[in-house]
């Protein structure tokens, strides 16, 4: 199963977390590591079947546990790197990069 959701759209950029194979610790976020402008809403939205969270390796941003096909966003007002994961599966990781 490979289902990937990737909208840039205006000042919005859609990430889909995915699971790409059994077993769980296969999951993943998809894109990895976009590129986007300061200002950039950055929507995340589970599209697994299992709970997954988003949260900030340096603490800028953590969502609640998500559900199947709930969202997350978070606005990145400043340039940077920022690294995140899932807590509940720490091997799922990803990052944007904001110019
Ligand atoms: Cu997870």
């Amino acid at each position: 199963m490979m289902r990937k959701s990737v909208c840039v759209a205006g000042l919005a950029v859609m990430i889909a977390m995915l699971l790409t194979a059994w077993p769980i610790v296969m999951a993943s976020f998809g894109p990895q590591a976009p590129t986007v402008a300061a200002g950039t809403t950055v929507t995340w939205t589970n599209r697994d079947d299992i709970p997954h969270t988003v949260v900030s390796v340096d603490g800028v941003f953590k969502s609640k546990v998500l559900d199947t096909d709930e969202k997350f966003s978070y606005t990145f007002a400043t340039a940077g790197t920022f690294s995140y994961f899932c807590s509940i599966h720490p091997k799922m990781t990803g990052k944007i990069v904001v110019q």
